[in-house]
């Protein structure tokens, strides 16, 4: 439940706030991409293009991050930029949050600190690049994304290009499966790997039309059965990576991170480092590529789970 003091923690930017008003849909997006994901100045470039179709396809896009003591749902250009440069930021998944707002540190939320916002703020749609998920050896180190904790638990609709495949995704998936977190495909119907379009694995349900998925969600939530759903859909063709090369690049990524004892919150934004470096920056494309067709989907989808709604009031 969402209280009124955890919403008095929440700064709405003037252009959310007259969405809202106006009853125009909304799409939350993180900005651990924006800070950790991808470098300057590709990172806010990408960011505000994002923005631009979002609002383009009939949405209001809400990138949330922590500043200044505040939750802030929507951002200016120049605080994305300020993101988008600054080295002080701090990776705010659930454990950080009330460390960076109470200390007033700027901060970029991860998959699971986005979700927690977006769930205060009314939004139902969220968009990001690849989810976190059990890292490969898990069995060992215990590595295990709290964004699958935060699907568990928060009404929240994630739209990515799957997870990268520096992760156990077929663990991933049993995970998901676990804690009873739907993961639905567009396009294709196995879940997506984020560089290539095709991790092996297939998804739950495939459903390519918004209406149809947001049909689905509203029955989920409908029922009362609180928790995020998964919204998967492939990097488009001509932008997807090789699948021998990423693989190769992946291992070597993972045996450094083994080699230099890189642990805790580090092991992610390491190896997503690593992996950019390998690839010569040619993954940043995939990157920007995937980003902006998941904007896409997620928008549509914003839409129709807004007339969802309308639907039910009038029946
Ligand atoms: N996977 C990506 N790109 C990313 C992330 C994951 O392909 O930028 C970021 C997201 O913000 C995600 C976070 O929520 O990393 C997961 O970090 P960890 O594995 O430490 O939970
Ligand atoms: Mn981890």
């Amino acid at each position: 439940m969402v209280t009124d003091l955890a919403r008095s923690w929440l700064t709405f930017s003037p252009a959310v706030a007259a969405a809202k008003a106006a009853g125009r849909p909304l799409v939350a997006l993180e900005s651990t991409i924006i800070a950790h994901g991808m470098p300057y100045p590709e990172n806010v470039r990408t960011a505000r293009e994002v923005e631009a179709l979002i609002r383009k396809l009939g949405a209001e896009p809400a990138t949330i991050a922590l500043i200044a003591g505040r939750i802030r749902i929507g951002l200016s250009d120049d605080e994305l930029e300020l993101l988008g440069r600054s080295d002080q930021v701090h990776k705010v998944s659930r454990r950080d949050l009330p460390a960076v707002l109470a200390s007033g540190g700027l901060g970029a939320t991860t998959v699971a600190g986005t979700m927690i916002c977006a769930a205060l703020a009314g939004i139902e749609v969220f968009v990001t690049g690849g989810i976190g998920g059990v890292h490969r050896g898990a069995q060992e180190t215990f590595d295990i994304s709290a964004d699958l904790q935060e699907l568990a638990r928060t009404s929240v609709a994630v739209v990515c290009a799957g997870a990268k495949s520096i992760l156990d995704i077929g663990l991933t998936l049993e995970y998901l499966e676990t804690h009873g977190v739907p993961v639905l495909s567009c396009e294709q119907d196995n879940f997506a790997a984020f560089y290539t379009r095709d991790s092996g694995y297939r998804a739950d349900f495939r459903l390519d039309d918004a209406a149809d998925q947001a049909r689905f969600i509203r029955t989920k939530w409908d029922l009362g059965l609180a928790g995020g759903v998964v919204l998967s859909t492939p990097v488009p063709e001509a932008a997807a990576m090789p699948s021998e090369e990423i693989d190769a690049l992946t291992r070597q990524a993972l045996a450094e991170a083994t080699a230099q004892g890189v642990t805790g919150k580090a092991v992610t934004p390491f190896l997503l480092a690593r992996i950019k470096a390998l690839t010569g920056g040619r993954s940043l494309a995939t990157n920007i590529a995937l980003i902006k067709h998941n904007a896409e989907v997620g928008a549509k989808l914003a839409l129709a789970l807004a007339d969802s709604v309308r639907g039910t009031d009038q029946a």
